[in-house]
């Protein structure tokens, strides 16, 4: 292997890792921002933003791009026409079918492709054997359902200039498609919400052919190679002149040592987008910094740069930054008082998001009101086509629920993911694991799942286990299974390059790994030192992927075993920016440049699918973590935030970015608890656990040079607190559960932003430090900040408002702010009025050990005690049943006229007719134990109550607290006795 350009710090530092057998690692300085690019550091980033530059600054600027007049064809909720880009003085064309679908969800779609030349065949360089195209399989890999188009929708209006067409679920939108030059306007209700092209910076990098340099002049006419001759004749058929464009990144860039190589020279796709009056926009995660996305073109508190979609393994990252990190969704959403709207930008290359924010001109003629702000985001991509989703809302909910239509939702979990995560770089030997397993018991720490990291294997020889340490897998295996709890052993990748290896030796017989340029195997450096990458875009890659894990393959691996996915960016030691040279190819000979940010979800769907096959007729759901994501993960496991670090302020971040995730349709999502680089103290410890409660996805992780700190280990009085937050996790794991149900049918985030429940609140579009649980009306606002022992909670409604451990009434209203005591033992968490939750409150080790357990409910009563509401959705958590009607989905409503406590089912189903399994007959015998009542009527002071269920009329006694000091009356139904199953009615009067 050779290495090429200077050795970086980071790599330096891998091959600190890589000399030493002990792979004891010294990790360097935070990210060195140089080591990734900036936007002038990318060839085509820089050209399309000085074409921005260019026509918003120049009063004469006409953007090139015409629809042919002639070429426009309307049918079936379907547009086509051709957009000619001009290219040059002469008037040459450039032809670029454009596709308008107007789906029946209301969504439209608008995709560009490069039509191929008649003359001018586009000549790829000698060296590579990419594939002439542009890529058009992103929508393969990310989009699962609702493409059927609108055959409603019609052309209201056209003349030579322009064409109305209205669309929409009630024809209320419409988009409006001028020709020259080549825009659309969207509208709902008549009013403008998104417009493209609006700025003119629609910019599609038509394919030329390479013109070689000058032949040298020593060289005779006619003695030019015949690969000149041949770039050369094109050219000339085109009559293209170099126009002054900035051609030095066309055919290769060189960035850090590495060059790229163009074989099919600039081919970027870039486009305005306008949100018409909309002054906050969210989403396109995964970056640090806040939920409402920052400005990018300078300015006070703005970012310089442009927020960056290119996944990478980005060392210790730092806050506050539009840099990329592991996973992209280029899914935004644009939000104001009542109304959002959103679109999806479908493309899987490195892109880059410029936003800014300007008060549109004011009209002269309406005085008085004041001027709107438009946000124009300016998106740019390497290559593939322009294939752009648009949303046009009114709700949050709308946008998530519309996006998840096409790209799925959130995969039905093993329930045992909810519970908590036990994990650090490295758990040393088997013997340890057990020894965890048992401190953890000893210390009433309730945990579901114990991770592996790297070490276990044999030298990173994924599959193998390193035999001195961990003697007996199954062995070990089957201590957690005794107690419930499952086991995670990371598999990336990089699969090690090494002789007796029969995992790589069948990956290179049977030719499944990634190519080089040339179409060779590529070998770069990775944990195991030279290494190959399984090319998970090809199915015979995956099929074979799938035999690796069957419980005879995977020796020491059994049914509680779980799988974690790293490194799949991919992170590649030596390579550009830590990842895969761009001009590899995969299955295809599709260029790496066109895939790379789908490259870390077709790994971990490789690896779903494998763990739905390891054994003939055990279908059960997976659980796979990722680092690397992109639109679609959702389908297939968890993600994570990557490699954090120690420090409150990464503690404070961690809100935001799983917020972002939230709302951008991957909402599994977790942060690492305690930091994963250094050594938190116990107080960032204890807080960390405390937020890690509200992740969706909670696990505590550490640095293989960190100190040990399972929870256990940080004494009092951290040691309890963190057990109560880990309690306090799991006795809430049913309303967890059913959130991540919600998520799973329709795309609704797990946690929620204010926005996302409060639309029609301003005071809370900026916020992104508090988050709601699902529909629970619990309101939870982490403690952040060092020695802070209060927190300032923004109250988003007139709803009356508890405080979850001591009912008391907070003296608050709609907009305002209000402060709460939060020392180090108090997580700062409010129970909104009118809801009803579901918990379990006995305490247990894990959570498969509370499946057969009783239930409680709390009921919050709301402001005007009229109604409260709730859901309890329940399934036996582990296989695909659920689809077979073999689950439980309550509606329970407390009204507040006629004094009762309903339960039936959610849906309105006939439960009695459904042909019940064995998990659902067991789960009759599970009840109700007892309900507790914030805010309870006084008439419950009458400390008896009756319960009707199955035609049986019981009494259930009741102990009544009244109110006061501030704290609400309270009521607890003790022993109800109904089961969690049947329709039910407890009468308070
Ligand atoms: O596998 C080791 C680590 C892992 O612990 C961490 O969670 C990943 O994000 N992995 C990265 C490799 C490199 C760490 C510097």
């Amino acid at each position: 292997m050779h290495l090429s350009g200077p050795l970086t710090a980071r790599w330096t530092s891998y091959l600190g890792v890589l000399s030493t057998l002990s792979a004891v690692y010294t990790p360097a300085v935070a990210v060195k921002e140089h080591d990734f690019k900036k936007c002038d550091q990318a060839g085509f980033c820089k050209r399309n933003r000085a074409y921005a530059d260019h026509a918003i600054a120049s009063s004469s600027w006409q953007s090139p791009y015409t629809i042919d007049p002639n070429s426009g064809s309307f049918s079936n909720g379907q547009y086509h026409a051709t957009i000619l880009k001009t290219i040059n003085d002469k008037g040459d064309t450039v032809r670029l079918p454009l596709t308008i679908s107007f789906l029946e969800s209301g969504t439209a779609r608008v995709t560009v492709d490069e039509e191929k030349r008649q003359k001018g065949e586009i000549v790829l360089r000698h060296d590579s054997t990419a594939r002439k195209e542009r890529y058009n399989e992103a929508e393969k890999w990310v989009v699962v359902g609702g493409l059927a188009l609108d055959k409603t929708a019609r052309i209201e209006s056209e003349d030579n200039t322009q064409l109305t067409v209205k669309y929409g679920p009630t024809s209320n939108f419409e988009a409006i498609v001028k020709l020259s030059p080549f825009a659309i306007d969207f509208k709902r209700d008549g009013a403008s919400q998104i417009k493209f092209n609006d700025q003119g910076l629609l910019n599609v990098e038509h394919w030329r052919p390479k013109i070689e340099k000058a032949p040298e002049p020593e060289k005779k006419e006619g003695e030019g190679s015949e690969e000149t001759k041949e770039a050369e004749k094109p050219r000339e058929e085109m009559k293209e002149e170099p126009n002054g464009e900035d051609e030095s990144t066309w055919w290769d860039e060189t960035f850090g040592g590495n060059t790229d190589t163009k074989p099919r020279g600039p081919e970027s796709i870039a486009l305005d987008i306008t949100f018409t009056g909309f002054e906050n926009v969210y989403g396109i995660p995964s970056h640090t910094g806040p939920l409402s996305l920052k400005q990018t073109r300078g300015g006070e508190g703005n970012y310089q740069e442009p927020y960056r979609l290119y996944n990478a393994d980005v060392f210790e990252y730092i806050l506050d930054s539009p840099m990329t990190l592991y996973g992209s969704i280029p899914f935004m959403q644009a939000h104001k008082k009542d109304s959002s709207v959103g679109v999806f930008w479908l493309n899987a290359a490195e892109t880059w998001v410029d936003i800014t924010k300007a008060k549109a001109s004011k009209n002269p003629l309406s005085i008085g009101t004041s001027a709107k702000t438009n946000t124009h985001t300016h998106w740019i991509s390497e290559s593939g086509l322009l294939d752009v989703f648009v949303f046009l809302g009114p709700t949050p909910k709308d946008l998530v629920t519309k996006y998840a239509e096409l790209t799925g939702t959130t995969a039905m979990p093993q329930e045992f993911s909810l519970g908590y995560h036990q994990c650090r770089w490295n758990y040393v030997s088997d013997e340890d694991v057990k020894d965890v397993d048992r401190k953890m018991d000893k210390f009433k720490l309730p945990y579901d799942v114990i991770w592996l990291d790297i070490e276990y294997t044999d030298e990173k020889k994924y599959f193998t286990w390193d035999e001195q340490k961990f003697i007996d897998p199954i062995g070990m295996g089957k201590q957690l299974e005794s107690h419930g709890r499952q086991l995670v052993t990371i598999i990336d990748p990089h699969i090690k390059n090494v002789d007796n290896y029969p995992v790589v030796a069948e990956l290179k017989s049977k030719d499944l790994a990634v190519h080089d340029k040339k179409g060779n195997i590529f070998e770069g450096w990775c944990w195991p030192g030279s290494s190959h990458w399984i090319d998970a875009f090809n199915p015979a890659a995956r099929k074979w992927w799938a035999t690796l894990f069957k419980y005879a393959s995977f020796k020491g691996s059994m049914e509680n075993t779980w799988i974690w996915n790293d490194m799949n960016e991919p992170s590649v030691f030596n390579g550009p920016e830590t990842t895969m040279p761009k001009d590899n190819l995969h299955d295809g000979n599709w260029e790496h440049r066109d895939v790379h940010n789908l490259n870390g979800m077709t790994f971990q769907n490789a690896t779903f699918h494998a763990l739905q096959s390891r054994k003939p007729g055990e279908l059960r759901r997976p659980f796979v973590l990722t680092r690397a994501f992109f639109a679609g993960s959702q389908r297939v496991g968890a993600m994570w935030t990557g490699d954090n670090t120690a420090e409150w302020g990464h503690l404070k971040e961690s809100i935001p970015m799983l917020l972002s995730q939230n709302i951008a349709g991957f909402p599994f999502s977790g942060a690492d608890v305690g930091g994963f680089f250094g050594n938190p103290d116990k107080d960032l410890l204890t807080r960390w656990y405390q937020a890690g409660a509200f992740y969706p996805f909670f696990r505590g992780h550490a640095h293989i040079d960190a100190r040990r700190r399972e929870p256990y280990l940080a004494g009092e009085p951290h040691t309890t607190i963190i057990g109560a937050a880990l309690r306090l996790r799991y006795s809430l794991l049913p309303s967890w559960y059913t959130a991540f149900h919600q998520a799973h049918v329709d795309g609704t985030p797990i946690i929620k932003p204010m926005y996302y429940t409060h639309p029609s609140e301003e005071g809370g579009f900026a916020v992104d430090d508090q988050l709601f649980v699902g529909n629970t009306g619990l309101l939870a606002k982490p403690v952040t900040e060092q020695s802070k022992e209060s927190v300032d909670i923004w109250i988003p409604d007139n709803e009356i408002y508890y405080d979850y451990f001591t009912y008391d009434i907070i003296p608050t209203s709609k907009g305002k702010t209000v402060t709460l005591d939060a020392p180090l033992h108090k997580i700062p968490l409010l129970m909104q009025g009118g809801h009803i939750f579901a918990r379990r409150d006995r305490p247990r080790r894990s959570s498969t050990l509370m499946k057969w357990d009783d239930y409680t409910l709390v009921v919050t009563v709301g402001r005007d005690a009229k109604l409260s509401e709730g859901d309890l959705y329940i399934d036996d958590g582990d296989s695909y049943d659920y689809e077979k009607d073999q689950y439980i989905n309550r509606k329970f409503v407390f009204d507040g006229s006629t004094n009762a406590i309903t339960s039936t089912d959610a849906e309105g189903r006939d439960t009695k007719s459904i042909k019940e399994g064995d998990w659902l007959k067991k789960m009759h015998g599970v009840s109700v134990d007892k309900i507790i009542i914030v805010g309870a009527p006084a008439s419950l002071a009458n400390k008896k109550v009756t319960v009707e269920s199955d035609g049986k009329m019981l009494t259930a006694a009741v102990e009544y607290a009244p109110a006061g000091s501030g704290r609400a009356a309270f009521a607890v139904i003790k022993k109800v006795g109904v089961s969690i199953a049947s329709d039910w009615k407890v009468n308070l009067a």
